[in-house]
């Protein structure tokens, strides 16, 4: 459903945009409708349709109305409506939201085409949603080689001995319809014997023009492109983002965030996470691109590093400085999402793929939820291009990070990106510093290549020091797959980390004033850049060991994807490898903040104490 709603949301968008503008009348909504149809049994039972119901008059989400056709067969494979839903009828979920529902008769042709008109009346009218419950029965079991009179005998012998739709409306409006029925049966039999006979899978589905200039498949070097910036270009940004409209009440403590950002872009301050990823969204959108970003509390942003939503203090009228940069730049919209994760996340993949100019982003409010929205990332963004070549260019940023606050707020679980990870199905990055994740975001929007993005974001991180960076950070070219390290010129052993805990252990480094210890910083973990990561190595002649060190138990992380490929690296090198990491552990943490400290201070120290001798 969501998914529908998102590229139908898309389809609209292009209809509507001029520039920077969106028209959302209904004469656009209208342009595009969606139409979706359930089956009874998962129409009441799956939440992720109930979900999708709840966005349908939010701003950031509404369609102007899905049309919903239950194909009410009164089944769901073996099991009886009485076992499937509480209510009295599968479509009973609606009623939460003021939809019209209508109920027909599946054997009344000329009701249901009645009702269909109705339907679509209404929703053109209106802009809402609609359901359509189409009542009916299952004349056969639930596949071809399924037999239902061993669960439903009675209902199937009194199914047996009714007749066919087609003879019961024949009969009905009086004509004989034996030889209609004989002549479709020909050409249907005739079709499938050509079917049979083609050898060659014939090209059913041809993806949209706007298309056209991106590719998918797997990585090519020849697809990079420069993302930095001129100290002139980021300066102009800069201005644009914080810029205030005259009369508008800015709260204090933004007042002094936007003079603080002005200062960065200007080169006199360090910039932070929240304004890097600010500069990267004004740049694109001052280039062209569209920048689409909805999740939990994102206008704002969860740990109140984002405000690119601005609230007059007076009137509570918001304001979006991203939007108003330039007369010519890009559409932008930023909202928070309703606290969903199937539905909203499938919405933003369905938005992607009909919108691939753009850069559309979904935010988990901490990376631990995301799971709540597993199917969609199993099913569309991790296998969604092998299974029906459909593209997508979704970045899903989710928070993550061991900082003792417990099992639900540490982990965005990267073990399981980690293990999806095929084929160039996806990227997956965590960038260490607020200058490589402006260069990862517009690497996504610049390069023609369109690839789903997992990007493990900072908490504590996103005002430290060690993770802001320099200006000049933001004129060099690109994004480094792997971040060198210049500390350290003779090496006995390189330390190789990804996120706050690479941070920590250069911190750690400095405290022990050890000058043996390389410390690198993998910051994009898939597709793994095994010849930068060589080169990063071979930097250092004199090292013996490589340790990968990660603050996630042993059987979480990226531990199980990156060591034996860092093994295979090493060998060609003459060095071994070996790792420090949590002890395996059900639940991604400790729900102890003593706990927490205790382990975090041994893994860095473990980091540093042992050697493979040992
Ligand atoms: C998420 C999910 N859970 C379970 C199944 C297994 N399954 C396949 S069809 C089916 C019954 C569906 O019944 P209904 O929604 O009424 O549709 P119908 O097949 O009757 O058209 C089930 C449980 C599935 N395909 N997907």
């Amino acid at each position: 459903d969501p998914v529908a709603m998102g590229r139908a949301r898309a389809k609209q968008t292009r209809a509507g945009v001029d520039g920077s503008q969106i028209d959302r009348t209904r004469a656009t909504l209208n342009t595009v409708v969606p139409i979706v149809m359930h089956g009874d049994a998962a129409f009441a039972g799956q939440g992720i349709w109930a979900e999708t119901l709840n966005l349908s008059d939010l701003e950031a989400y509404t369609v102007g109305g899905t049309i919903h056709i239950i194909v009410n067969n009164l089944i769901g494979f073996t099991t009886r409506p009485t076992q499937e839903h509480s209510s009295r009828f599968a479509s009973d979920i609606a009623k939460r939201q003021s939809v019209p529902i209508f109920h027909v008769n599946a054997e009344d042709p000329d009701a249901v085409v009645r009702i269909g008109r109705i339907a679509a009346e209404y929703r053109a009218t209106f802009g809402g949603e609609v359901v359509v419950d189409i009542i009916g029965y299952r004349r056969h079991g639930h596949s071809e080689v399924d037999d239902p009179t061993i669960t439903e005998p009675r209902l199937y012998e009194r199914i047996k001995n009714h007749p066919p739709l087609w003879k019961i409306y024949a009969e009905h409006i009086g004509v004989d319809a034996a030889q209609i029925a004989e002549k479709i049966r020909r050409e249907y039999e005739e079709e499938q014997t050509q079917a049979r006979a083609v050898k060659k899978i014939p090209q059913l589905r041809k993806l949209p023009e706007y298309w056209a200039p991106y590719y998918h498949g797997c990585y090519k070097p020849e697809y990079e492109v420069d993302t930095g910036l001129t100290r002139e270009k980021l300066a102009e940004t800069t201005d644009g983002l914080v810029r205030v409209p005259q009369g508008f009440h800015v709260h204090p403590k933004i007042v002094k965030l936007l003079q603080q950002r002005g200062e960065m872009g200007h080169g006199k301050r360090a910039v932070d996470y929240g304004f890097a990823e600010a500069l990267a969204f004004g740049s694109l959108l001052l280039e062209g691109t569209p920048v689409r970003l909805t999740g939990q509390d994102s206008q704002r942003g969860t740990f109140n590093q984002r405000h690119a939503v601005l609230v007059d203090s007076e009137t509570e009228e918001e304001y979006l400085p991203l939007a108003h940069l330039a007369p010519d730049q890009g559409f932008c919209e930023i909202y928070n999402s309703s606290l969903s994760e199937a539905g909203c996340l499938g919405f933003e993949y369905g938005f992607s793929r009909d919108y691939p100019e753009a850069l559309v982003l979904w935010e988990a409010q901490f990376g631990d939820f995301a799971n709540g929205a597993q199917v969609i990332i199993d099913q569309f963004i991790s296998a969604g291009e092998d299974k029906w070549n459909l593209p997508a260019g979704l970045v899903m940023l989710l928070p993550h990070g061991y900082e003792g606050q417990g099992p639900e707020h540490s982990s965005a679980r990267m073990e399981r990106f980690m293990q999806l990870a095929a084929e160039d199905n996806m990227q997956i990055c965590q960038p260490s510093t607020a200058a490589q994740y402006f260069h990862m975001l517009r690497r996504q929007a610049r390069r023609p290549w369109r690839k789903p993005l997992i990007v493990f974001t900072p908490k504590s991180m996103l005002r430290h020091p060690d993770a802001s960076s320099n200006i000049e950070e933001f004129t060099r070219p690109r994004f480094q797959p792997i971040v060198p390290d210049h500390e350290v010129r003779d090496a006995k052993r390189i330390l190789i980390a990804s996120g706050k805990v690479g941070h920590e252990l250069r911190a750690e480094r400095r405290r022990r004033k050890d000058t043996s210890t390389a410390i690198l910083l993998l910051d994009q973990l898939y597709p793994l850049a095994r010849n930068e990561i060589s080169a990063a190595i071979a930097e250092y002649p004199g090292a013996r060991e490589i340790v990968w060190v990660q603050e996630e138990p042993a059987n979480m992380g990226a531990l199980s994807y990156v060591l034996p490929r860092l093994e295979r690296v090493a060998k060609s090198l003459g060095l071994s490898v070996r790792s420090v990491k949590r002890s395996a552990s059900a639940s991604p943490a400790t729900g102890s903040a003593k706990a927490h400290e205790l382990e975090q201070k041994t893994l860095l120290a473990l980091a540093f104490t042992t050697t493979s001798n040992d």
